[in-house]
């Protein structure tokens, strides 16, 4: 059987470049020659609080951005995470050989945690790298395609892995990280320290999957660029430049060197059109065809429910195994 690779989104709000570029993009590349399972995770968006029919538009939302990206529901399962309960099951076993320390460190829920800090934040954010796990390990994943800023999670997966197996016997498969070169941490167009973030309150800050050309062409001449100028690739000295050439490869294909040498003598201005440009040529065929999707609900639907059987039945499998191993009913 061939390998088994597992991702998922939180149906909050839009998906933006960043998501596009550091998972979907990478998704769609992979199912060629992978067996894969892309799950909407609305059990890990609830650690945060969410409007109740909100978060249903959202999770179609993000059917749509999946299809739109072009992952193919012939060859991979998409789904929704809560209508699979063996996720919320598995997640809280893990949770038991999770240590607490171990999800003290994790800096999503640092940063996520906000300004009431650990005492307000809920404790599903605090648990949610254990939910993760479960996702992952339910289903024998064999690579698991993020961005960067999920790595931390990742690894901690890796480790719940191990411990379960070590003290229950072999259970799960232990899942590698799939992180590309150029692209895992797409930048805030507003501050080229933070990540492109869907809960960045600023609409300057992200380009979204359902942006209309003159949206696009806005946010980009907007975008902050640095002190120093030309359009060379430093990602230290010069890092809102460097987002912006990295976002310029993944819309052309250029190396940073072809971009480099494109732009030599030339001013920040005249690159900023040409990105805006290609991003728009780019991304135009994408927020078409997300519309499109969008548009019909029920073919949506009817994608979902192939998609819970498919998972539920290799989940449902596991479960039993789990459970036998851990000592749990009769
Ligand atoms: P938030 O920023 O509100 O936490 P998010 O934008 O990170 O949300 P998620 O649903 O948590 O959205 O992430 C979905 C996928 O997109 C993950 O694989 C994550 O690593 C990736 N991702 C998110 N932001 C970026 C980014 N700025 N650059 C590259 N990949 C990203
Ligand atoms: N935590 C991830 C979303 C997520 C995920 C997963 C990604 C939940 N479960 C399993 C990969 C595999 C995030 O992007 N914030």
């Amino acid at each position: 059987m061939k390998d088994l690779v597992f991702s998922g989104v939180q149906p909050t709000s839009d998906i933006h470049l960043g998501n596009y570029i550091g998972a979907l993009k990478q998704w769609t590349a992979i199912q060629n020659n992978h067996r894969c399972l892309f799950c909407i995770v609305d059990l890990h968006a609830i650690t945060v609080p969410q409007e109740p029919k909100e978060l249903r538009e959202n999770i179609l939302d993000a059917a749509a951005a999946y299809l739109a990206a072009g992952i193919d529901p012939k060859r991979s399962t998409i789904f929704v995470q809560s209508e699979v309960p063996e996720h919320a099951e598995l997640g809280w076993i893990l949770g038991t050989v999770t240590k607490m320390g171990e999800l003290e460190r994790m800096t999503q829920f640092k940063d996520k945690s906000g300004k009431g800090g650990a005492e307000r934040a809920s404790a599903g954010l605090f648990t949610y790298p254990a939910l993760m796990a479960a996702d992952i390990l339910l289903y024998d994943t064999s690579a698991v395609p993020v961005g960067e800023d999920q790595m931390q999670h990742l690894e901690l997966t890796r480790v719940i892995a191990r411990r379960f197996n070590e003290r229950f016997g072999n259970t799960f498969q232990v899942p590698a990280a799939l992180i590309q070169k150029h692209g895992a941490r797409i930048m805030s167009l507003q501050d080229p320290s933070k990540k492109m973030s869907k809960s960045d309150p600023s609409e300057l800050s992200k380009i979204l999957l359902s942006d209309d050309a003159d949206t696009i062409r806005k946010k980009i001449m907007r975008a902050v660029t640095d002190t120093e100028g030309g359009v060379s690739y430093d990602p230290d000295r010069k890092p809102a430049i460097a987002n912006l050439m990295t976002i310029f490869h993944h819309a052309t294909g250029k190396t940073m060197k072809d971009i480099e040498g494109e732009f030599e003598g030339k001013g920040y201005g005249d690159f900023k059109k040409a990105l805006a440009e290609a991003l728009i040529e780019h991304m135009a065929p994408v927020t078409k065809s997300y519309h499109e999707y969008r548009d019909n609900p029920n073919a949506l639907h009817k994608l979902l429910d192939a998609g819970r059987e498919t998972a539920q039945a290799l989940a449902t499998e596991k479960m039993k195994l789990v459970r036998q191993r851990v000592g749990l009913g009769r």
